[in-house]
Parts: structure tokens; sequence; C-alpha cells
């Protein structure tokens, strides 16, 4: 895998063979009634190894669009039958945003208009023909760039960097929703509070980045038993928040003995240490109000499962 920055120790000639490879898996839509224009900017595209798809008309393209919603750039003339680049661009973007895929419109038409009414209606950028390859490949270059930041930024946004779960701030913003949703459906849910037991003497007597390591092979325990089930995020410190969307009370009572159990059973040293580690558990199931009432009650009974002695369920 190339980070950003390992990239600046290659030569000239490496970065451009990664950027062609990178390309390979990057999808751009070509839309355009003219076969010859057509014909035209997939060269271009393919000689930059990029993925290619083609549409004759609006209507096509967004067919296009629902097979490959992996699609990151939409290039589009404007005058087409049946549905034109403008119609188009509302379309695409009555269901994505301009962070989500990018749109260049193009156009020949000598209308100065022209730029700002495909703007205005959705596109990122806008390419007057004739235009040089390099003009081109510029402003696919950078539209696509532009759409990948934001994917990076997002991702990072709602991850937990050390663990690689979900965080605090995405599991509240992809749950709240639900859980209100279910209140007044009046579903229940299932949701599990989990907290690893003395993990600062693990630290103390191990050392940090010890620690750090116990955190992340239980995460990845956690995504494994439950990563199917429903949502894992880290919370905070030693703290994972589990909502077992597909489990009811009492499964969700054994899966997470299960859990607990092979946690308990493991040794987390490496070089011969042998080091244990238990977590305790609240788990709540009903029909809450809110999100937060929820994992109120589920904090409850973690509380209480560390008061009774750790290395428990408390449901
Ligand atoms: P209890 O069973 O009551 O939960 O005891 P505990 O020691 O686990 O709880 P406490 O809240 O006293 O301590 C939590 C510790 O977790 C303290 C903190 O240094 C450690 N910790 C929090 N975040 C991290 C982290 O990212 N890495 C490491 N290595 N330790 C962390
Ligand atoms: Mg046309
Ligand atoms: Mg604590
Ligand atoms: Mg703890
Ligand atoms: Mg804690």
């Amino acid at each position: 895998y190339i980070t950003k920055e390992s990239r600046q120790s290659f030569t000239y000639l490496e970065q451009l063979l990664i950027k062609l490879r990178e390309n390979q898996d990057i999808k751009v839509l070509i839309v355009d009634d003219s076969v010859n224009s057509r014909m035209h900017l997939i060269r271009l595209l393919r000689r930059q190894n990029y993925e290619v798809l083609s549409a004759r008309t609006g209507i096509e393209a967004l067919k296009q669009l629902s097979d490959h919603p992996d699609i990151k750039l939409i290039i589009t003339d404007k005058e087409m039958p049946e549905m034109d680049g403008i119609k188009l661009c509302n379309e695409v973007r009555s269901q994505y945003s301009k962070d989500e895929i990018s749109i260049v419109g193009v156009s020949g038409v000598d209308n100065p208009s022209l730029t700002a009414k495909f703007i205005k209606n959705g596109a990122n950028d806008f390419l007057k023909k004739p235009f040089c390859p390099e003009e081109f490949y510029c402003r696919v270059t950078q539209n696509i760039e532009y759409i990948e930041n934001i994917e990076t930024i997002r991702r990072q946004a709602h991850t937990d960097a050390l663990t690689g779960l979900y965080n605090r701030r995405y599991f509240f913003q992809q749950l709240a929703p639900v859980l209100a949703n279910r209140h007044e459906q009046g579903e229940p849910s299932t949701l599990a509070m989990l907290d690893i037991d003395l993990f600062k003497n693990i630290n103390d007597s191990f050392g940090h980045q010890t620690g750090d390591d116990i955190l992340q092979a239980t995460a990845s325990m956690l995504q494994q038993h439950f990563g199917e089930d429903g949502l894992c995020a880290r919370f905070g410190g030693e703290e994972f928040c589990l909502f077992l969307d597909q489990l009811d009370q009492t499964e969700a009572e054994a899966r997470l003995e299960q859990f607990r159990r092979s946690l308990a059973d493991m040794n987390l040293g490496e070089d011969g240490q042998d080091i244990r580690c238990t977590i305790s558990i609240g788990l709540a199931h009903g029909c809450e109000p809110s999100l937060d009432a929820l994992i109120n009650q589920a904090d409850h009974r973690l509380y209480q499962a560390k008061s009774a002695g750790r290395n428990r369920i408390v449901a």
C-alpha cells in the first residue's frame, strides 16, 4: 500500500506508473450523442488507464449510473436527444452530491452563459470545445482528486484511528435517527456497552504500546464476532459500543457471552509473554425514546457488571 508520504521517495517515472495503475479502478462516464466526440474522449481517458463507460443520452447515463454507483466522474455534452446535459446534471444531483460524483460539462456551443448554467445545475466544472488534451487531463485529474480527498476526509472522520472501528460521532450520526424512528414504530433495539477490565493495570505493567496492541486485538475480535450483525464503535479509551441490529435479547446475550469467554481465554501477549484481559458488558434491549436513552441503560448495566466483580454480562 502506497501512502502520499512514501510516494515522495519514488522517481518521476515510478510515480507515473503508480498513477496509471491506480487509475484502473477509477470509473469515468462519458455522455455524448456524437460518436466521434465520444470516441475521442474515451481514447483520451483509456490512454490514462481509466475505466471508461459511455452513454449516448442523459437517460442512458442514468442507467449506467444505477448499474455503477461507484462512478467518480461524469463528462457530459450539452445538446443530446431525450435528455440533455443540463437535465442530466439535475437528475444526478437529486441522488448524489457534488462531493460524491464530479460532473464536467462539455460543449462547443458559443454561448457564454452555458458555463454558469451547467454549474448552477450541479456541474463541478466545464470544458469548452475545442480543448487541448492537456487541459482535459488537468480538469479530469482535478475533479477526481477532489472526490477522492473528500472520501478520505469522510472516512477519517468516521473512523477511530487506532482500531479502525467506527467512532462515536459516526455511531450517533447513523443510529440516532434510526432509534428515533424505531421508537415511533414501537420497535425495540439491542445495544451493548463494553469496557475492558482494569486496563490501567495493563498499561502500567506492560507499557502503553502493549495497551494499544490489546485495544487493536479486542477491536478486531469485536469486528469478527459482530461486524455482520450491526455496528461496532470505539466510544473512547477502552470502551466500545455495539448496535446489534440482527439479534434479539437472547441471541445477543449468548453471542456476547461467547465473545467474553474467547477474549478471557486468549493470550494477548507476544514473544512468550502471557497477558490476559477481560471485559465487562452491559446489554440493553428495548424501545427507548432515543439512542442516548438506550446507551444510558446499557451503561448503567455495565456499571453493575463492574461492581459485581467484572468479566461478566449484565442484561
Ligand atoms: P475498570 O475495570 O473499572 O474499567 O478499570 P480500568 O483500569 O479499565 O478503568 P480506568 O478508567 O481507570 O482506566 C482506563 C485506562 O485506559 C486508563 C487509560 O490510560 C487507558 N487508555 C485509554 N485510552 C487508551 C489508549 O488509546 N491506549 C492505551 N494504551 N491506553 C488507553
Ligand atoms: Mg450533442
Ligand atoms: Mg473506568
Ligand atoms: Mg476499563
Ligand atoms: Mg473505561
